[in-house]
């Protein structure tokens, strides 16, 4: 083998070593650089006769093209060898299950609230929805409470920094009855030339908020009150429909209602209705669960009506309470703590 050969075994040899581009080029340097081993030899042709220097010069250029076809053959494989590596890493498997989006869900009190809804609108409720900061005389006075009752104290009720026409401080609703007299003040109005008026039959269902807190008093909660005002709505009506609404809301045909008396400032007479499951676990232990009576002639006159011709029942519950019961949550608390490994048990 001549000393060109051997340069030529070298350079392959070098070039096939060098692990990285980055290497290659410094091989690539110690042979076709500046002061490369194939440059140092084109410059000792000075040295050499005529002839010689042709057929020398010949011999060097040719190894210098091969060297140069070795360097790229390598350039070549350290580039498909990268793209190959790079492919590797990056292996998508098509076959691979895929990532399933996060599902949300409606929160277990909504549910609560859209079944209210539904099945009393299947009875021919609007569902009435409004502020939950609200006036005095829509908080208090339109529902006939005495002005020094003490739903109105500090102690009860939540009051903004910010008053309303009358110059009384403005509250957070106690309950949703407001709603219900914004509505029955704004039909009564739209009809005030019918004789007889159309029927009031509407739910309200939303925030209400009292300063109270324990396992079973949270200082927001819901509520949702309901109101049937006519020339003819007697307390026959109310238990017709509130128990009709029980066995639908619980999907329970054997649940029985009844009826005990209370007072309430906006309602007179007023009655508690209690509830007993006819199956489940609960069978047949009485449970209280609204609130309910025939609103007093006052507030009817509060909505703009003749409480002597217009008459009719209204009643409150608690959606949270009702959920609770429907889904078998022992702790109010856990519905507003917002805790996902509770919520996600109602996807
Ligand atoms: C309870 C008590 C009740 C009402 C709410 C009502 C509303 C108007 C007029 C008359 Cl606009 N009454 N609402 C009546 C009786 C009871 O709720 O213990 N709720 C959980």
């Amino acid at each position: 083998m001549n000393d060109l050969d051997a340069l030529l075994t070298q350079a392959t040899a070098d070039f096939a070593a060098a692990p990285t581009a980055a290497e290659l080029e410094n091989a690539k340097a110690r042979f076709l650089g500046k002061a490369g081993r194939v440059t140092e030899l084109l410059k000792g042709l000075g040295k050499l006769g005529v002839d010689e220097k042709k057929t020398r010069g010949a011999e060097i250029n040719q190894l210098k093209a091969r060297i140069e076809s070795a360097l790229n053959a390598r350039r070549e494989a350290l580039a498909a060898a990268e793209l190959e590596a790079q492919l590797e890493a990056q292996a998508l498997d098509v076959t691979l299950p895929g990532r399933a989006r996060g599902m949300g869900g409606l929160h277990p009190v909504s549910r609560a609230i859209e079944r209210i809804e539904a099945i009393f609108g299947s009875m021919g409720f609007d569902v009435a929805e409004g502020p939950e900061i609200e006036t005095d005389w829509m908080s208090f006075t339109a529902l006939n409470n005495p002005e020094n009752h003490p739903a109105r104290s500090m102690q009860d009720t939540f009051y903004v920094d910010m008053k309303d026409a009358e110059g009384l401080w403005l509250n957070l609703r106690p309950h949703t009855s407001p709603m219900q007299v914004r509505y029955a003040k704004a039909h009564a109005a739209r009809h005030a030339g019918a004789d007889p008026m159309p029927e009031i039959r509407v739910i309200a269902p939303g925030r209400t908020y009292r300063v109270d807190s324990d396992a079973t008093h949270s200082p927001m909660f819901h509520q949702c009150e309901g109101l049937w005002i006519g020339e003819h709505i007697s307390f026959k009506d109310l238990k017709v429909v509130f128990t009709d609404f029980l066995r639908r809301f619980f999907e329970d045909d054997g649940i029985e209602t009844r009826f005990r008396p209370s007072y309430f400032p906006f309602t007179e007479p007023s009655a508690e209705i209690d509830m007993a499951f006819g199956s489940g676990p609960l069978k047949g232990k009485w449970l209280e669960l609204a609130g309910s009576g025939q609103v007093h002639p006052n507030v009817v006159r509060n909505y703009g009506l003749d409480p002597e011709r217009y008459i009719g029942f209204a009643f409150g519950m608690g959606p949270d309470r009702l959920a609770m019961l429907r889904y078998g949550v022992s702790d109010l608390r856990m519905f507003f703590e917002n805790d996902l490994r509770f919520l996600y048990q109602f996807r």
